[in-house]
Formats: structure tokens, sequence, C-alpha cells
């Protein structure tokens, strides 16, 4: 059905995010049926665990459904992100009170015809919509939803877990990042470049995922900027719900201010703008008053400056040189997120090695965002705690049992 409304539920997601028609129909909402899909064939696929203790007697685990789960979710992939808390949760035999972010209600109140189409029982899937501080801690505060899944930012994550702790509740927390796209000189530069530009301005950088601060092997560095900075400025800014489009619109006023505010404050940590900076015209009559902002390459700054410490969840990057494998180690370390990198080479043992070094919750290597649905996905440090995905959310929403009988 998801796949049956994809036009409705592409057309409803962009609207309400600003993000490319074309990006909707090709990830958002594909993913969203996806996930369902997933889960519920993974059902039929788990296995349970026994143990026999000696002569003594026979152990069995069973993995029960834990109850009501409580779903809370953000505002840059709405019915991607939702969806794939509500699929797991459901599947194990929870029943879920879901609100999706204020910003975007759109996708998942037409979620819900759906559900209500199949004929999923009422009260399996309950979507409450409303603010964060009331709605949103309403959920975190009720002693019996005894199970909350948060995607969000950090700040927001610190509070859900505050409130759930007193309950000990269990807590899978997604935040943000600040995540390293590492190019080594012998990476295979056009795709490093074409990924890097990915992984810089999808969804106008509005991904947890997004690689924010990219370095950039010095006898390369020159290269890559130009040929970086020649491809980006190709993006088609525009209408969002223009076909062509490829940068929208950002979600809101406070993150296009947001947005702003981190680009003067390169300026002033001495960073140089080699591409955008600045609000461009609006696309056309329709969008004049819409909140656009042109992918951004910022060079020049100090590792360790706020621009490259702190979160700023825009079509923002900023360019470093390095010399060394150990040096941009822990360049890519020292930042208090931990959610996701890139590493570009194609020196295999330096793959590994390096992969196996950074303290990221995903690495990904000579690619970015490749996602398969079995494997497990999430931050450490601030950019979480837990894990979703595959075996990972099928364990997180069931509380396991271990029954132990004599012989
Ligand atoms: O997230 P919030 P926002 C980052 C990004 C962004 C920042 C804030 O840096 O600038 O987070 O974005 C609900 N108790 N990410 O405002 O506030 C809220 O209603 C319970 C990264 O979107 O975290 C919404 O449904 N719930 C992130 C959800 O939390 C509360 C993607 C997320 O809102 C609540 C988006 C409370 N006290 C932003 N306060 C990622 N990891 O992908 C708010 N909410």
């Amino acid at each position: 059905m998801i796949e049956r409304d994809l036009e409705k539920l592409t057309r409803a997601e962009s609207i309400d995010t600003g993000k490319p028609l074309s990006l909707a129909r090709t990830l958002d909402i594909p993913r969203a049926a996806s996930n369902f899909r997933f889960f519920a064939t993974a059902i039929l696929h788990t296995e349970s665990e026994a143990h026999i203790t000696d002569n003594l007697a026979f152990n069995y685990t069973v993995r029960q459904p834990r109850g009501i789960a409580g779903l809370i979710s953000p505002w840059n992939l709405p019915l991607y992100l939702l969806s794939w808390k509500i699929a797991p949760a459901i599947a194990v035999g929870n029943t879920a009170i879901a609100k999706p972010s204020e910003l975007t209600p759109m996708t998942a109140y037409m979620l819900c015809e759906i559900v209500r189409e199949a004929e999923l029982p009422n009260g399996v899937l309950n979507v409450v919509h409303g603010a964060g501080p009331n709605v949103g801690a309403a959920i975190t505060a009720h002693p019996k939803i005894n199970t909350i899944s948060f995607t969000g930012g950090t700040l927001t994550g610190r509070k859900v877990a505050e409130a759930c702790a007193p309950l000990f509740k269990k807590v899978s927390l997604e935040l943000g990042g600040k995540n390293p796209n590492i190019i080594f000189a012998d990476a295979d530069l056009d795709a490093a470049i074409a990924g890097s530009v990915r992984s810089s301005f999808a969804n106008q950088g509005q991904v947890c995922l997004c690689g924010s601060r990219v370095f950039v092997e010095r006898s390369a560095y020159k290269d890559f900027v130009d040929c970086f900075i020649d491809k980006t400025s190709q993006l088609k800014m525009g209408d969002p719900l223009d076909e062509q489009t490829e940068q929208g619109a950002i979600v809101n006023k406070t993150q296009l201010e947001k947005i702003k505010f981190y680009v003067g404050l390169a300026q002033k940590e001495g960073g140089k703008i080699m591409l955008g900076g600045a609000a461009p015209q609006p696309p056309n009559e329709r969008c004049r008053a819409g909140y656009f902002f042109p992918p951004t390459v910022i060079t020049g700054l100090p590792v360790s400056c706020r621009t490259n410490r702190e979160e700023i969840f825009g079509p923002v990057v900023t360019i470093t040189p390095f010399d060394k494998e150990e040096e941009v180690i822990a360049y890519a370390n020292d930042c208090d997120y931990g959610l996701a990198s890139s590493v570009w080479t194609q020196n295999l043992n330096r793959a590994h090695r390096v992969a196996e070094r950074i303290n990221t919750g995903t690495v990904w290597v000579n690619c970015w965002l490749v996602r398969d649905l079995r494997v497990p996905f999430g931050g450490m440090k601030a950019s979480g705690v837990g894990r979703e995905g595959g075996e990972e959310a099928l364990r997180f929403f069931t509380e396991p049992k271990n029954v132990c009988i004599a012989k």
C-alpha cells in the first residue's frame, strides 16, 4: 500500500520537509516500504537459543514482547525513520505509540490511513501528534510505556534519557553526528568526489550520517578541493516540487538561522568560504518565502574549532588537509560524536586498519549510505546509545527470558 501510494506520500514528504520530490520518491518512501517488508519476514527466520547444562537441565530462551513501545522520530527523514521503529516494534508483538516531529506530521497521518486499510487491529499502532516538550515528554514519562526508541538531537536525547532512567525504561537513542569523511591520496578520486558531494549535501545536509568534516591527504588536497567545488556547483537548487531539483529547502526558519550562524562563526574562526555561504535568491515565485541555503564549502579552519566540533545539520562542510594516517585518525576521533565515517582508499590493509580505529558506529569504505537492513545501526558517545536495524531491533523490542527445566 505504501508502494501503491508512492506519489501521494512522496509529495506530502516533500511539502513537509522541503526535500526534493526526486529524493522523497527514491529514498524516503521506498525505504518505509522496505522497513515493513524486512521486519515482517525477519520474524519468520529468527532462531531461539537452547543450552544443555550437563545432565542437570535443559535451558531455552524466549524473547517476549515488552508491552507498549514509545517511538519518537525527527523531521529530516520522517516516514523513513518512523517506519523503522514501528515495523520491528509491532512485528515482535508490542503495541506502539508513535510521535512524529511536529514539523513533519503528514506522512505519519497518511500511514495511519494505510494501516487502517490494511486492517491492523485498532490499538496496535497509535500515532499521536504534538510538540516534544508536552506530547513527547508525556510518552517518556508514562509509567506504562516501558520501551522508548528515540531519534533526534543530542540535547533532546539527554532529556529523554533523564525522563526514562527513574522508570527503568529500556531506551534506544539515535542522536546527532559530526561525521569524518577521509580521502587518502591513493583513493579513486572520481568516486571519492562523487561520493563526498552526496555525503556532504544529500537532503540539504540534513542527515545525521552526512560527512560534514572532510579530511584530504595533502598531496591530493588541491585537486580534490577544485573538483569537489566544481561538482558541487553543478547541483541544481530549486523548488522542491520541481522534478529537476537536487537541492531543496531547509526544513524551517530555526534550522536556516542555525546554518547561517555557523557559517558566520566559521568566518570568525578563520575559515574561507570557497563556495556558497549566503542565502540565494528564491528559485521562483512560489518559493519566495522559502528557507534556501546553497551547498557551502569552507577551508582553512583549525581542526578543533567550534565549526568543526558542533553539529550544523545543513549543507555546510569543511575541508582540511592531513599528512599522516595517525594524524587523521586522531582528528576523526577528536569529536564528541561517534555516529558514522567514510574512508576512501584503494589500499585494503589501510582500509581495515583505519576502520578498526575510528570510533563510529558505522564505517563506510569507498562508499556512503550503503544500507543493509540486517546490520546494526547507531552511534557511540554523544551520537547515542543502542543500535537499530536487523537482529538488534528485534532484541531491543523484546524481553529475553531463560526457562530452565530440570532433567
Ligand atoms: O530534534 P529534536 P530537532 C539534530 C540536528 C537538529 C537538532 C534538533 O542537529 O538541529 O537535532 O532537531 C521530540 N521529550 N537532529 O528539533 O528536538 C520532537 O517533537 C520527548 C539529528 O528535530 O530532538 C521530535 O519528534 N520528545 C537527528 C523529536 O523529539 C521530545 C535528526 C526530535 O526532535 C522532546 C533531526 C522531549 N523533551 C535532528 N523534545 C538525527 N539523529 O537524525 C522534542 N521531542
